[in-house]
């Protein structure tokens, strides 16, 4: 039968692999169970879509999620209703926190058994509804390909987001004629939801401020990431001369050997950074909401700088610090615009003011199997061309902080929501969207522990990620508060780990135990060099801390740079 043809009779399976892959939809990670069987029943059909069978449903959202990262498209995970749904949650709440369009497509109990504690049963529309952008509960097969097209619309549209689409099983097998529908792309948008560049005046003023100010920052956040507005960001610098600082989520934003990168700002940001932020007269945020990890004490934020702020979502400007003027719109566009209005301006005198800020890091390293090797190893053996996905904790700030990004979108984390075992699954997403390069998922033994089951499904499927554990044998984030707030009580913070290397051997790939700096270059390698995933456990010093600090609650200006004296730790 013809494509388009009206008299075509489709399932509700059929309809909506049809329309996944009308939307050019390739991937999907999921697992299936009851409710969602009829779906997995008319996959085989639709040889177009590949299935990525996960070990556990947290891990197809995260790897949908890493995959929708690195490749600027949607990423789809399928599951069953009740706990395959519930599964579900922590990777949509972090693709909610981060912006990132994920689509999510659960099967529910037949409509009948809606609302009767059916076996399965779970409101997860309910559920969802604050972690979602959007969630829709589809009772009309009729309405099926329409709620998909629009799953996916609504999830790449404007700012990002996560979008669930629950489908009961007697609307799966439903049949109803198959319509075709147009591929969901962002000029479709009506206008009223298309970007719109801000007013001319507020331009002007916001060049006028630029031009005017003497001791100006951009700071770039994750928007720019979003928006691929790379260039723009770039020529802004460039031409402007002054010093970008990107946010963790802005990290690879802007080329960090660049003369102009300063680092990173906020809680772990570098100290010269902070106090620079505390001195400007000018702040150019862009694509970032000013979030507490990066502002500190907001009260004592950035006291003498005006901020003009440039976000696409308006609900954002003036949410957290008061702005001089604020730009809404895309990044890219919006820094085009304002591009037309900025003349050349030089910084020379702030720059090297900033200059003079900068200290030696603080090291914490008595051995000499540091993040900081490791890292620059990584580096060196892949010359940079390679994506870095982090976990949570310390590890995190180091992977943050001591690689230099130089390639657009090569460092990837949960930033909003801060969700330790993130990396490993979302690892294989990115891997599966970039196959032309390396991929490696940095974590902590405790991160790595939370979804290590997956490397049966990269064995499996032949995702090639490359692993490091950073084991310092313990919840190393955490454990640092407990030593500097909570007078070492290390409460639940020591952590065991099997033997990583046997485990390796357990799903038949490469596995390296390193515990010197001098074996570490060798490991990387041979990581790198075998085909298909590989681990290698890095064992670190035990209790080294991450420097500089800002204590929760403080201002940027407050940074603890050094282990604090036992004397001053509260008992
Ligand atoms: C799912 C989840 N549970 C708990 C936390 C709180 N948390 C933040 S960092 C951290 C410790 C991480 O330890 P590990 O993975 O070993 O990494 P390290 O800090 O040692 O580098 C914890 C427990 C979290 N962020 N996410």
């Amino acid at each position: 039968m013809e494509a388009g043809d009206l008299t075509e009779l489709l399932t509700g399976s059929q309809i909506l692999c049809r329309v996944l892959v009308e939307q050019g939809v390739d991937l999907l990670f999921g697992y299936p169970g009851g409710a969602i069987m009829p779906f997995y029943h008319a996959l085989p059909e639709y040889p177009r879509l590949r299935h990525v069978l996960v070990r556990h449903e947290q891990a197809a959202a995260h790897a949908a999620d890493g995959y929708a990262r690195a490749s600027g498209g949607v990423g789809v995970c399928v599951a069953t209703s009740g706990p395959g749904a519930t599964n579900l949650v922590t990777g949509l709440a972090t693709a909610h926190m981060d912006n990132i369009p994920v689509v999510a497509i659960t099967g529910q109990v037949s409509r009948a058994m809606i609302g009767r504690d059916a076996f399965q049963e779970t409101d997860i529309i309910g559920i969802t509804q604050p972690i979602t952008k959007h969630s829709i509960l589809v009772e009309d097969v009729e309405d099926l390909a329409d709620a998909a097209r629009e799953a996916i619309g609504v999830a790449l549209e404007g700012r990002p987001g996560p979008v669930l689409i629950d489908v009961p099983k007697d609307v799966q097998t439903a049949k109803t004629q198959w319509r075709e529908g147009a591929r969901a792309e962002r000029e479709d948008l009506p206008p009223d939801r298309r970007t719109v560049v801000p007013p001319a005046p507020d331009l002007d003023r916001a060049a006028a401020l630029i031009s005017a100010a003497r001791r100006p920052l951009i700071m770039a956040g994750h928007g720019v990431i979003l928006a691929g507005a790379y260039a723009e960001l770039r020529e802004l610098a460039e031409r402007t001369d002054i010093p970008v600082i990107t946010t963790l989520l802005g990290i690879s934003a802007f080329p960090e050997a660049h003369r102009l990168h300063l680092g990173m700002p906020g809680m772990h940001g570098e100290v010269h950074v902070n106090r620079a932020i505390q001195q400007a007269d000018l702040i150019v945020g862009v694509g970032l909401r000013f979030d507490d990890r990066v502002t500190g004490n907001l009260a004592a934020f950035a006291r003498g700088a005006q901020v003009i702020h440039i976000e696409l979502d308006p609900s954002e400007v003036g949410k957290n610090v008061p702005v001089a003027v604020g730009l809404v719109g895309d990044a890219g566009e919006v820094l085009r615009a304002l591009l037309q209005r900025v003349n050349r301006r030089e910084c020379t005198a702030w720059r090297e003011e900033i200059a003079g800020l900068v200290r030696p890091r603080p090291e914490s390293y008595r051995g000499d199997l540091s993040p900081e090797t490791i890292l620059g190893a990584i580096e060196a053996a892949t010359g940079g061309h390679c994506t870095i996905v982090s976990d949570v904790g310390q590890h995190q700030m180091w992977v943050a902080k001591l690689y230099r990004y130089q390639r657009p979108n090569s460092h990837i984390t949960s930033g909003g929501l801060g969700t330790m075992g993130f990396a490993v699954p979302a690892a294989m997403g990115v891997a599966l969207a970039r196959p032309d390069q390396p991929v490696w998922a940095i974590s902590g033994d405790g991160g790595f522990q939370m979804n290590m089951q997956e490397i049966a499904t990269m064995v499996q499927e032949g995702i090639p990620v490359k692993m490091a554990i950073f084991n310092n044998g313990y919840l190393g984030m955490v454990r640092q508060w407990q030593q500097f707030f909570h007078g070492r009580r290390y409460s639940a913070t020591p952590i065991w780990s099997p033997d990583y290397v046997r485990l390796a051997e357990a799903y038949g790939i490469p596995g390296r135990r390193v515990e010197t700096g001098a074996g570490v270059e060798d490991a990387v390698r041979e990581a790198l060099d075998r085909p298909g995933p590989a681990l290698v456990e890095f064992q670190i010093e035990q209790e080294a801390n991450v420097f500089p600090m800002i204590p929760p609650g403080a201002s940027l200006s407050e940074s603890i740079e050094a282990e604090p004296p036992p004397k001053l730790v509260p008992a």
